[in-house]
């Protein structure tokens, strides 16, 4: 893609994207400590491949419902105790994630193109944590995957953002930090921009995204914005 093609809207993805759920590493370390890391990652492991096996089933329960079995499941997996205040406390913090550093200005910059939230994170997870944040008055609006009752990567959640916005899926910029999920963005047709965190290879399973950058900031600097 040319740098002077920009995109007439974007769309982001949630978890890891404009949030950093790194936080809840420290929340996990604190409730049992040495192993605030693998819980972390079995966690998030898990409660990703619960909404694929979901959307496969065609029995999918929301987001908020796989987070805490896949929490579950990460404490009955590493055999550590989990009291009923400790669990509501890791569930809570999904509600109390912080922006990456950049992402309020590199929003602004994006300005006054729309800007749109599209993540498997339900209304009741995404609205509070979006207003608490501020990032609220950054977006123009917020898509859930529950409105196509499907995860990600299923095209129909993508869908949902072009029927939204009203454009060809070419003219809108997909952002997002997960490498399966900027797949599936290029697979459906957005313009893909990855913000690779964590210097990973991309997926090979798909159409690899336009644009791989290492921070929003760097989205908007492509745009010249
Ligand atoms: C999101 O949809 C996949 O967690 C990611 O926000």
């Amino acid at each position: 893609m040319s740098a002077l093609t920009t995109p007439d809207a974007f769309v982001f993805d949630a978890y890891g994207t404009l949030f950093d759920v790194n936080s809840i590493a420290a929340r996990a370390e604190a409730i049992a400590p040495g192993h605030g890391a693998a819980i972390t990652q079995l966690w998030r492991t898990k409660q990703l491949e619960y909404t694929w096996l979901g959307s496969l089933m065609e029995r999918r329960h929301d987001f908020a419902e796989v987070t805490a079995e896949a929490l579950d499941y990460a404490f009955a997996a590493l055999v550590l105790p989990l009291d009923a205040a400790e669990r509501q406390s890791l569930l809570d913090a999904w509600l109390d994630l912080a922006p990456y550093p950049d992402v309020p200005d590199a929003l602004t910059r994006l300005a006054p193109r729309p800007r749109w939230i599209l993540s498997n994170g339900t209304r009741a997870m995404l609205e509070p944590l979006c207003a608490r944040t501020g990032l609220a008055a950054h977006l123009d609006g917020i898509l859930s995957v529950d409105d196509a009752g499907v995860y990600k990567p299923s095209p129909r959640v993508y869908r949902l953002a072009a029927d939204r916005l009203g454009l060809a899926p070419a003219r809108i910029g997909f952002v997002s930090s997960n490498g399966w999920d900027a797949v599936g963005a290029k697979a459906f047709g957005f313009t893909v921009y990855w913000i690779n965190r964590a210097g990973l290879p991309i997926d090979r399973h798909g159409p690899a995204p336009d644009v791989q950058v290492g921070t929003l900031a760097d989205v908007a600097a492509r745009v010249g914005a």
